[in-house]
């Protein structure tokens, strides 16, 4: 078989694109993009503000020539498509590294093929999918072969440029100005516009819509859950006060170019005094002012990868947490998969203490008594159960492929004893892990049980300790059937299967998007769900309430302003690490 039909086969589904070549060459199954799934690869290609940024052109005389409208061009289709897999400097993350070294032997016409076609290794057939015409795909065969572009660093002058204080503290309310239960608001990531959406959880009323960084991402709770701090993709914290009348932004910072996680001190004595952000560009994170987010500290990550031990020129910070057992921040590096228990107690000599745990640290949560934090290595297909009182690591445990929970799920199962539970992007299976290692010490650190979801493609899982049910998200599923409800589970009974609630249908949506259906979070009272139906920035979205009890529909929230609404954070459960 020729290398172009090869490569077609194995191409067609890795982007959920059009199945019309797949068809034409049915009749030759080969194994199809072997490492990577399509879901991943939809996941990972989410578009990096970095494309904005402008770069020096090193001119390399071997690579074939480049204007500069071209040469910027191209690298703006790169950060939107590409850096998220091969990587800022293209030295390889999830995706091969593109380095000049690798790609120039290739040569121009060797790699259009292999960016129009795709491979069966996971490349998305970028041409013949219609997502880049020829043209573009002539660009970026040339644009791989000459020297990466570093993007600048973001050091502590930069910050202080975009540092705005826009109600400094003795300014802001001694006590609470409004009559909103403030424990139950939740913080709706509105991903297109740039915002976030702060409903009223007893009303079910929006509060404000307060602007926030671009494709923002999550929100997080202060220790006394009067503040939320919300970062953007483009590594913009907004801290919002919700003491005010109405609840608004207090200050704001940029902590580097491009950003995911940010959280805030929660050991005793230290409540509401530190904040911490974790960029992606440059490879650090900052400690600030809880009150001001003044930046204090910045540590670079950059180091030696675990294992192969080799060096990592940009490892990104992926998950963080405030430990409840010291004065420690919990900072997991994706790249180099190391855990870093970071001492703040005097942030004039910051001590850390590096936990090896596997590559590709991604998201995680608590198990239900705090202690342990369990973080997914997706590509390393493993769980890392990191025992946050004695800085060490309990266990790393093999589960499905590309684990993906979130912050996961905690509840007691009804044989093993109490379990934390995550979903798979990569396959259909729900992995359970024991995590009392005192009263149930033979099922710690160890995949106990599994179970069967309605397929692979799964972001979140959820429950609460109010709640007998668990509920699995498969927004990136290419079923559109599963991808726009959830699979509920009953916590007694497990084994007996899912009921599927048709989350999508339930929002009566007028106009015909993709209605992924995405993340479940409860209310503070444990008794009902929400859950977004994420459609395209010009489509209809909304947020569908479930009542826990029944499994019934409960409310749908619907609104010109709710655009793109994807995760949604309830004040006192994201706080109080409940889920
Ligand atoms: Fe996320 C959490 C990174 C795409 C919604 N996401 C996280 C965390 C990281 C991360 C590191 C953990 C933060 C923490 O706990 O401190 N996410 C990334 C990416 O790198 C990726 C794959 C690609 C990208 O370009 O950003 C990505 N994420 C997405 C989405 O496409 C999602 C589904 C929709 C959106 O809003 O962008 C999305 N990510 C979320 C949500 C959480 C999250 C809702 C928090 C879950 C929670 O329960 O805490």
């Amino acid at each position: 078989m020729s290398i172009r039909k090869r490569w077609l086969t194995g191409a067609f589904v890795l982007a959920g694109l059009p199945l019309a070549i797949s068809q034409a060459y049915a009749a030759e199954p080969e194994p199809q993009h072997k490492d990577i799934p399509a879901a991943e690869i939809k996941y990972q290609a989410g578009g990096s503000p970095l494309g904005d940024v402008e770069m020096y052109q090193d001119i390399n005389p071997k690579a074939p020539a480049m204007s500069k409208a071209e040469f910027d061009q191209a690298r703006k289709i790169y950060f939107q498509r590409c850096a998220g897999c091969h990587g800022v400097l293209r030295k390889g993350a999830t995706g091969k590294p593109l380095t000049p070294e690798k790609t120039l032997p290739n040569g121009t016409d060797y790699l259009k093929v292999f960016i129009k076609y795709g491979s069966p290794a996971g490349m998305p057939n970028w041409g013949t999918s219609g997502e880049l015409t020829d043209a573009e795909v002539d660009l970026m065969a040339r644009y791989i072969q000459q020297t990466p572009p570093q993007p600048p660093e973001f050091g502590m002058a930069q910050m202080k440029e975009t540092w705005n204080v826009i109600i400094p503290p003795e300014k802001r309310p001694t006590k609470k100005m409004n009559d909103y239960n403030i424990t139950n608001i939740f913080s709706t990531t509105l991903r297109d516009t740039g915002e976030v959406a702060l409903i009223d959880g007893d009303t079910k009323k929006i509060i404000n819509v307060v602007k926030t960084g671009y494709a923002v991402h999550i929100s997080r709770t202060s220790a006394s859950g009067r503040y939320l701090f919300v970062i953007g993709r483009d590594a913009k914290i907004n801290m919002i006060d919700l003491w005010m009348e109405k609840p608004d932004n207090v200050a704001e910072i940029r902590i580097g170019l491009e950003a995911r996680s940010v959280d805030t001190s929660k050991y005793k004595g230290y409540e509401d005094k530190l904040a911490i952000a974790g960029a992606y560009w440059p490879p650090q994170y900052v400690i600030m002012n809880g009150d001001t987010l003044e930046p204090l500290k910045i540590m670079a990550t950059r180091g030696m990868t675990v294992g192969d031990q080799e060096y990592h020129p940009e490892p990104r910070v992926a998950s963080i947490v405030a430990s409840h057992f010291k004065p420690e921040f919990v900072v997991n590096v994706k790249e180099t998969g190391k855990t870093l228990m970071v001492d703040y107690s005097d942030i004039n000599a910051i001590s850390v203490k590096e936990i090896p745990v596997a590559k590709f640290l991604h998201d995680g949560g608590f198990d239900s008594t705090k202690r342990y934090f369990m973080v997914a290595a997706n590509q390393s297909n493993q769980i890392g159960a990191i025992d946050v009182k004695e800085g060490k690591l309990a266990g790393l445990i093999d589960v499905g492929k590309i684990p993906h929970p979130g912050r996961g799920a905690n509840f007691v199962h009804p044989k093993y004893g109490p379990v934390w539970a995550t979903g798979h992007l990569g396959d259909d299976s729900i992995a359970m892990i024991g995590t009392d290692p005192v009263k149930h010490k033979q099922y710690a650190w160890k995949m106990v049980d599994t179970l069967k979801s309605q397929g692979g493609g799964s972001l979140f899982i959820k429950t609460h300790p109010k709640s007998k049910h668990l509920y699995v998200d498969n927004p990136l599923n290419p079923d559109p059937k599963v991808s726009q409800s959830v699979a509920v589970y009953d916590i007694s009974n497990l084994q007996a299967g899912y009921k599927v609630l048709p989350i999508a249908e339930w929002a009566g949506l007028k106009d015909d998007g993709a209605k992924r259906v995405v993340q479940p979070e409860y209310n503070k009272a444990g008794d009902e769900v929400w859950i977004s139906v994420w459609s395209a920035k010009d489509k209809e979205s909304a947020i569908v309430v479930v009542d826990d009890k029944t499994l019934e529909l409960k409310n749908v929230i619907k609104d010109p302003r709710i655009i793109t609404p994807t995760g949604h954070f309830n004040v006192y459960n994201t706080q109080h690490d409940v889920y």
